[in-house]
């Protein structure tokens, strides 16, 4: 498949139909990855649904569950390259582990602060505030683009983050500048309580992309194949000086949109019922037990040592001494300002404030 320069048509790329047949050409992918593919699949569902226990037993902080976005956030980051850069939201924690970003670190990063990242995965802390890292990924690109390094740069944003300034911003500047760059927009359907109806009049996102001037394409979210073929061959074109690359990948977010909301105040039950049927988990699943590549027996196995893996990661994430509530100063600048310094101190203040009304 060639990557199609879409206008408004709304047909989605799909390679795997919900049954987990093939309605498309198989990417270049070798069993064994797939099978590895569909762990990591599984381990994503697995850690937000550990971390949400752990914030239900006030040992973690806000958690947004990555739960039905499986295919999208382990098929966009498969194809990478170790020296290629990820920047994402909080919605991307599977992207995170494909590149080698440890689960202990991740774990650790909900007690309150994020600490950075192995250099080694190109991994930019996940970012809160919505659409900021599309430039930030911009950014990288050109700057590898400028040293003439044969590296690739990815953004990652939810469906409301193409309502704010910086999305267009970064779509404008990888135009311009012919970043060697992929946006990737997670359409799951809502921003918190705002459907993506009321997000924007265009057909689909990827529509925007011709708008200025950027390759753009559409696909099925909840297929590993679509996505990993469509990124692969924009990874491809960016590292050949060939352009960015626009994908929106459909999906949907299953769960709420964090530990702190009830989406049963906003949405109606049987939308939620309806993208259950086409799980992107399930669907490789079915794909895999047809090819006689998976049997129940092997499912469990696997199902059992991702748990034993998290557990592990778990206890050695609160073995570690909590974030001091002043730690992201550490991160803020080389030397900080003296108005920085003053609130760093402000804030010292209150925490030791805060800790002795507690007593
Ligand atoms: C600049 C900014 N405005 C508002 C918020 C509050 N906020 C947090 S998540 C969110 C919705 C984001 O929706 P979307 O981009 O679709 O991502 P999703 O959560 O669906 O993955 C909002 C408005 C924020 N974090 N940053
Ligand atoms: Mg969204």
């Amino acid at each position: 498949m060639t990557i199609q320069q879409i206008g408004s048509e709304l047909t989605a790329y799909q390679i795997l139909d919900v049954e987990g047949n093939l309605v498309g050409a198989m990417p270049n992918l070798s069993n064994e990855r797939i099978l590895e593919l569909y762990r990591i699949m599984q381990l994503g569902r697995m850690f937000s649904n550990k971390i949400i226990a752990l914030q239900r037993q006030g040992r973690a902080t806000t958690f947004g569950s990555l739960a039905g976005q499986e295919a999208t956030t382990v098929g966009l980051a498969a194809p990478l390259q170790p020296q290629d850069w990820l920047a994402t939201s909080y919605r991307e924690i599977a992207s995170l582990i494909v590149k080698g970003v440890p689960l202990s670190t991740l774990i650790y990063s909900f007690r309150g602060f994020t600490a950075p990242y192995p250099r080694e995965t190109h991994c930019l802390p996940i970012q809160i505030v919505i659409g900021t890292q599309m430039p930030h990924a911009v950014g990288l690109a050109m700057a590898a683009k400028i040293a003439g390094d044969p590296v690739v740069a990815v953004g990652v944003c939810g469906d409301g983050a193409t309502s704010e300034g910086d999305f267009n911003e970064a779509l404008n500047f990888a135009g311009v500048f012919q970043a060697p760059v992929v946006l990737v927009v997670q359409n799951n359907g809502w921003a918190i309580s705002v459907p993506r109806s009321r997000q924007s009049a265009a057909a689909s996102f990827a529509s925007r992309g011709p708008g200025f001037g950027v390759h753009s394409v559409l696909v099925d979210g909840n297929d590993l194949f679509a996505v990993y073929d469509v990124m692969q061959q924009a990874v491809e074109r960016a590292r050949s000086d060939q352009g960015p690359t626009l994908i929106e990948t459909l999906t949907y977010r299953l769960g709420a949109h964090t530990t702190a909301d009830d989406p049963t105040r906003y949405r109606d039950e049987a939308e939620v019922e309806a993208w259950r049927l086409k799980d992107p988990i399930l669907r490789l699943q079915r794909f895999l037990m047809k090819r006689n590549l998976l049997t129940e027996a092997d499912n469990q196995k696997i199902i059992d040592e991702i748990e034993e893996e998290i557990n592990r990661a778990t206890d050695e994430a609160l073995s570690l001494p909590a974030p001091a509530p002043d730690a992201f100063f550490d991160y803020t600048a080389a030397d900080l300002l003296p108005r920085l310094q003053e609130q760093r101190q402000d804030l010292l203040r209150y925490a030791t404030h805060q800790q002795n009304g507690r007593r």
